[in-house]
């Protein structure tokens, strides 16, 4: 159960944001829209909103999600492989410090996108990828197991079409893990019921469950389908312009 999800609305040069999609510039306007209708699918949720403003410094700061991993026990801080994108750790920072009287956060020479990181109950998944490194994720692993939690880590260096682990996999509920094909046939994820996504709607791979709805991209029938069929309730989302700069839907909040 969430009850709280902290967001921050996409500054003026979010098209200033690092990118390998090539899908065209993003347009800020109808980013705002979206990205207001999926504050609003989140209260619709229940959860209570932590709005952030813009952050000009940083235009990939809308993505809130990679800065932190936040359990039912404590939050660790990100150290984001992007140099870019470390400045927006000390907003986050601030801002869960009233929540989390335990704040730990990923140290150097490590590294830690948290969009890397997908939690499946008590067990986490941690991404070796081209912005989580090595160090990054054994200190993380160091942490969640201090705190009773199980981690292992899948290594996706070498699946060009993504980014971050959570590019790929997102953990539902009763064991239900939404993959992509060219995850799908994994070691680390055979003890889960797979929903497979076909290759033409990976990009929905990135949903989430809050509180009993799963937002997902809107545009993806197959998937909603699917998830509509083993009675999960999916809530579609208009996400173009974030996918633009690489972002998936879940990167866009931070939830506990
Ligand atoms: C970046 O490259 O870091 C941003 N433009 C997109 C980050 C998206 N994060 C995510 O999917 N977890």
């Amino acid at each position: 159960m969430f009850r709280h999800a902290i967001v921050r609305r996409p500054a003026d040069n979010f098209a200033d944001g690092l990118t390998s999609a090539q899908l065209g510039h993003p347009d800020l306007s109808v980013a705002l829209s979206q990205h207001a209708a999926y504050c609003r699918a989140l209260e619709a949720c229940g959860l209570e909103l932590i709005p952030l403003p813009a952050d000009i410094q940083h235009p990939d700061s809308t993505f809130v999600e990679d800065t932190a991993v936040l359990t039912t026990q404590s939050a660790i801080l990100a150290r984001p492989g992007a140099v870019s994108r470390r400045g927006e750790v000390a907003g986050i920072r601030e801002t869960i410090g009233c929540f989390f009287p335990s704040i730990r956060e990923i140290a150097a020479p490590g590294t830690l996108d948290a969009g890397d990181v997908c939690e499946a109950g008590s067990h986490f998944f941690i991404g070796i990828s081209h912005r989580t490194n090595q160090a990054g994720a054994g200190q993380l692993s160091r942490w969640l197991a201090a705190d009773g939690f199980t981690s292992s880590l899948v290594d996706i260096r070498g699946l060009g079409s993504i980014l971050h682990l959570k590019s790929g996999i997102a953990y539902l509920d009763n064991n239900d893990l939404v993959v992509m094909e060219e995850l799908a046939g994994r070691e680390e994820f055979s003890g889960y019921h797979l929903i497979r996504v076909p290759a033409e709607e990976s990009y929905a791979c990135n949903c989430v469950l809050i509180n009993g709805r799963v937002l997902m991209p809107a545009g993806f029938p197959r998937l909603e389908e699917d998830l509509a069929r083993r009675q999960y309730e999916p809530l579609p989302l208009e996400m173009s312009e974030f996918r633009k700069m690489d972002g998936g839907l879940s990167c866009l909040s931070l939830r506990f």
